[in-house]
């Protein structure tokens, strides 16, 4: 694994569960963990598990006795290292978004096409896919039970950097994180409602805004230009999206709004999933993954209502595995889940979902939306 913040302790989780929780055809060794900081990724491989620590990528994708890596890192590293992994035979798991820019998710597709023709296989890591209510949902829409789909509304909302204070972390630096909340956390509602309603995003027009232009810079800022910090307290100018809105067309005839933004006080993780049909509705909020909520218009009229699936049975999507009915289940379990498919993929010769290609598709539309020249219409006062 290379990376152990946020993503690599996700994932991390996820290595040392998954075969303690599903039957599975191969077993997953924790190996080794990459990072700059020798002191810390050290740290970091007692703390997830890790058998040892690195500071060089490259040194894992030499070794024959790593099968798999894993891209837990900033997005302007996961090209690089992804198709070099691929290129040396090695099976690789890339978190989202694929990557910064259009240019380099299609070199990754290109890599990963070349090294699935010699059974080496690739997926990225949008993992909201894997919650069981969300997997549920798609079964359903997918068995028909909305009928046609007229509207997707989809919301990713967030509020962690809303004080000015904040520091201009990595997050906020285009070149290192490819776009703001567009990029964070609209990525994970483009791939889930194309994962959920099976039809793809054709069209957009959309806006995003920058609300906090200038801030503080971290503590141990490195790689920021000097041009980048003027003033007593060296500041540096955020040059990603605090927000990003637009609607969308989708090719099954559908057509959608999304939000993704980190200006939603009050909201911490708020990802809220909508899809409205001409025989029912179905509706999915993360702050209550267990379940899911279903409108049946097939129902007589009298008895018609929104109805709260508890996605908790044995027969739901991943759940045999866990707790009796009832005992529910977290964020975390989604990552375990991811790898489970993961591995029973890769071990069965399979290609692992989502794929590349599927992630690129996710690139274009962020790409559509940033450069959206939504025909504004102003409204004189
Ligand atoms: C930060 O916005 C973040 O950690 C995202 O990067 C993750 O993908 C999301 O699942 C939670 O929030």
């Amino acid at each position: 694994m290379v990376g152990y913040a946020f993503m690599g302790a996700a994932h991390s989780q996820a290595w040392r569960t998954v075969n303690r929780v599903f039957d599975l055809p191969a077993r997953a060794s924790m190996v080794a963990v990459c990072g700059r900081d020798a002191a810390r990724v050290a740290e970091a491989a007692a703390r997830l598990g890790w058998a040892e620590a690195v500071t060089d990528w490259r040194e894992l994708i030499a070794r024959d006795d790593i099968d798999v890596i894993d891209v837990c890192t900033p997005g302007d590293s996961h090209a690089e290292i992804a198709i070099a992994a691929l290129e040396a035979g090695k099976h690789v798991l890339c978190e989202k978004p694929l990557a910064n820019t259009v240019d380099e998710a299609r070199a990754m597709v290109a890599a990963a096409a070349k090294a699935r023709a010699a059974g080496v296989r690739s997926a990225c890591g949008f993992n909201y896919r894997r919650v069981p209510a969300v997997s549920l949902m798609r079964n359903m829409v997918a068995a028909g039970r909305l009928g046609a789909i007229r509207h997707v509304r989809a919301v990713y909302l967030q509020d962690w950097i809303v004080d000015p204070s904040f520091p201009l972390v990595w997050r906020l630096q285009k070149e290192k994180a490819g776009s703001g909340a567009l990029g964070d956390i609209g990525a994970h509602i483009i791939d889930l409602t194309q994962f959920v309603t099976g039809q793809r995003i054709t069209g957009v027009s959309g806006l995003t805004e920058t609300f906090i232009k200038e801030r503080p810079l971290p503590s141990s800022s490195t790689g920021l230009s000097a041009s980048a910090t003027s003033g007593p307290a060296a500041t540096g100018e955020v040059t990603v999206d605090d927000a990003a809105l637009f609607i969308a067309r989708l090719d099954g005839g559908a057509v959608a709004t999304y939000e993704a933004t980190r200006f939603a006080t009050g909201r911490k993780n708020g990802l809220r999933v909508e899809v409205n049909g001409e025989h029912g509705s179905l509706a999915f909020d993360l702050e209550r993954l267990n379940e899911l909520e279903f409108f049946d218009a097939t129902r007589p009229a009298a008895e018609q209502g929104w109805s709260r699936i508890l996605v908790t049975e044995g027969e739901h999507p991943y759940l045999g595995a866990w707790w009796p009915p009832g005992h529910i289940i977290g964020y975390e379990h989604s990552f375990t889940h991811e790898m489970r498919d993961f591995i029973e993929a890769v071990a069965t010769g399979a290609d692992p979902t989502p794929s590349f290609e599927d992630a690129l598709q996710v690139q274009l539309v962020l790409d559509a939306v940033a450069r959206s020249d939504s025909s504004w219409i102003s409204v004189a006062s």
